[in-house]
């Protein structure tokens, strides 16, 4: 009887645990779920296609980021095509463990015309 209930105690054990832990290495994250998202406004200084990002001199984010320059990587490249360095852009900053994506991107103020001329 003693061997009987142990052997249940670890199926069912064996059997909560399993599915978070086949989870946890197939996303390559320790935690399920962490996704949190952040608001980002900024300037666009410059853009990487081939690495799916851009240079954005962004405001401080808070919970996330001091004010400041730096690469992020855009969710969309279509989006990523439409930039022009000094386009203002807001967009969702969706963080997933070390991962960061720019979503959702809307152009608040094309750059200046002096610097983007039309045809
Ligand atoms: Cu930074």
């Amino acid at each position: 009887m003693k061997t009987k209930s142990l052997f249940l105690a670890m199926l069912i054990s064996a059997a909560a645990v399993l599915p978070a832990f086949a989870q946890a290495a197939k996303s390559g994250e320790t935690k399920q779920g962490a996704e949190k998202k952040y608001h980002i406004d900024g300037t666009v200084k410059s853009i990487s296609p081939a690495s799916h990002s851009a240079v954005i001199d962004a405001k401080a984010i808070p919970g996330f980021m001091a004010a400041m320059a730096m690469p992020y990587t855009f969710k969309d490249s279509a989006t990523l095509a439409k930039l022009k360095p000094g386009d203002h852009i807001t967009g969702d900053l969706v963080v997933v463990g070390s991962k960061t994506l720019v979503d959702n991107v809307v152009i608040e103020k094309p750059a200046a015309k002096k610097d983007n001329p039309s045809p």
